[in-house]
């Protein structure tokens, strides 16, 4: 049974993990929430969020926050993402591979999609280079990371599912964004209804109809290799 089902918390947030396949989304959440990094992982089957429970303290207050952390259940290699899959999501993990040039040149292509179904049109965004423990086979520098995130003034972070290095200070920038918004502006009609409109039933409903069917998953396997050398 889904933890949001047991409503003992202030907000329910819903955040998006997006990024091409491989650069580490599953294993990053699964850092978070668990603690663990699986070197032999797994596409991701069946599991569409992963949750926790934070606390955030802002202007002498403290907020019990639920949060679902919604991964792609593989189908972002088939580019096959809905749009319900980005509307209901309040933040957004926007993940490349330090070690793979081609998932940092698809970030803008990301930032496209996610700008045109998201709930606005400048939701907020995370940009985080993953595998910072790979320094050796590293092809993406810092200071690219960063100068893609100013450009498009996002916050940048570079981080390691692997070791966890970051892992939580990544989804703590993120948070802090989401409710620095939240706060700033209650009466933000889409952002209202998306903190006070969400309901388990829906979430559920969601998660069936977003879960990739097992044939699917069956015919177009092929696991990433693991890299992971820590
Ligand atoms: N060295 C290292 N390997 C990682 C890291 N994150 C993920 N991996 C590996 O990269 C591969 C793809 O990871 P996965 O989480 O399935 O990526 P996803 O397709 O974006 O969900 C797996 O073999 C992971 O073990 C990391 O931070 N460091
Ligand atoms: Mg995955």
């Amino acid at each position: 049974m889904s933890l949001a089902n047991n409503i003992d918390y202030d907000y329910l947030m819903k955040f998006l993990a997006l990024g091409d396949t491989g650069v580490g989304k599953t294993s990053f959440l699964y850092q978070y929430t668990d603690g663990k990094f699986h070197s032999q992982f797994i596409s991701t089957v069946g599991i569409d969020f992963r949750e926790k429970r934070v606390n955030y303290t802002s202007r002498g207050r403290n907020y019990r926050i639920h949060l679902q952390l919604w991964d792609t259940a593989g189908q972002e290699r088939f580019r096959s993402l809905t749009t319900a899959f980005y509307r209901d999501a309040m933040g957004f993990l926007l993940m490349f591979d330090l070690t793979n040039e081609r998932s940092f040149l698809e970030i803008t292509n990301w930032l496209e999609q996610l700008r045109m179904h998201a709930y606005s049109e400048n939701p907020d965004i995370v940009l985080c280079g993953n595998k910072c423990d790979l320094e050796a086979t590293r092809v993406i520098s810092i200071e690219q990371g960063q100068a893609l995130a100013n450009r498009y003034q996002l916050p940048y972070i570079e981080a390691s599912a692997c070791t966890g290095l970051n892992v939580k200070q990544a989804i703590e920038l993120l948070l802090g964004q989401v409710m620095e918004r939240m706060e700033n502006s209650m009466n933000n009609p889409e952002l209202a209804r998306l903190m006070l409109g969400a309901s388990h039933t829906s979430i559920i409903d969601r998660n069936l109809r977003m879960s990739i069917s097992a044939e699917e998953v069956k015919n177009n396997e092929d696991f990433t290799k693991n890299q992971c050398n820590c």
